[in-house]
């Protein structure tokens, strides 16, 4: 593995209108290439079964799948890798038991998040938030806005980290011009599109800002 770009990645959630599986459908069909399965709270079998499930649609439209949390879970069923937040396995022992390969992200919210994160282990990329407020995640930490970014983008570069960032939390496709202006690698979203009119062709919309930013 390890062949991801880091620009564009969608986090599975569940509306009245669309099941987790629903909504990495209609994200791949937008021609989004990196999921992440997150389910919260989901027991066990559910969980698995819709894992294989969303895995399997992405790889047969070629997309990155990695699970939020469940590293046994991602090893089991052979995931491309796994999102880890401050209070799950840590990143050294999530790569012991992935190999070199998996894509590893890790969740931080400042930049001494990150410096901390840098003493033990070295994750795939960094999911940073959140951008602004949103009900997608409980118990959110301080928000960042574009200066947040800017701050903790110019402090990696001053330390030489060249570790993707990916900003998250309520980003809608109206931030994306100034967020990648802000320095941040890669987008990781989710309401925005499950919350338009069109989910598939809002994430069109999304593919096609990104690429002509980074062309
Ligand atoms: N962490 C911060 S926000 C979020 C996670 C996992 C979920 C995605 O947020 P949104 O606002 O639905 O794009
Ligand atoms: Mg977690």
């Amino acid at each position: 593995m390890k062949n991801n770009n880091y620009r564009l990645q969608f986090i599975t959630h569940h509306t009245d209108c669309y099941s987790y599986v629903d909504s990495a459908r209609l994200a791949l069909e937008g021609g989004c290439r990196w999921v992440q399965l997150r389910m919260k709270g989901a027991e066990h079998g559910e969980l698995e079964e819709t894992a294989r499930l969303v895995q399997r649609m992405c790889r047969e439209s070629g997309a990155t799948f990695i699970i939020d949390d469940d590293v046994l879970l991602a090893k089991r069923i052979g995931a491309d890798g796994v999102h880890l937040g401050k209070e799950d396995m840590p990143v050294a022992e999530a790569r012991a038991i992935l190999g070199a390969e998996a894509i590893i992200g890790a969740t931080v919210n400042t930049f001494d998040d990150i410096e901390a994160q840098l003493r033990s282990s070295c994750p795939d990329y960094f999911g940073c938030g959140p951008f602004r407020f949103t009900t997608t995640k409980k118990r959110l930490a301080p928000t960042l806005g574009v200066e947040g970014y800017v701050e903790i983008i110019s402090r990696m570069r001053a330390k030489n980290i060249a570790i993707p960032l990916v900003a998250i939390g309520g980003i809608t496709k109206a931030d994306i011009p100034l967020l990648v202006a802000s320095g941040v690698n890669g987008i990781a979203l989710s309401g925005s599109v499950l919350q338009a009119d069109n989910p598939a062709k809002e994430m069109q919309e999304i593919v096609s800002i990104i690429n002509h930013l980074n062309n």
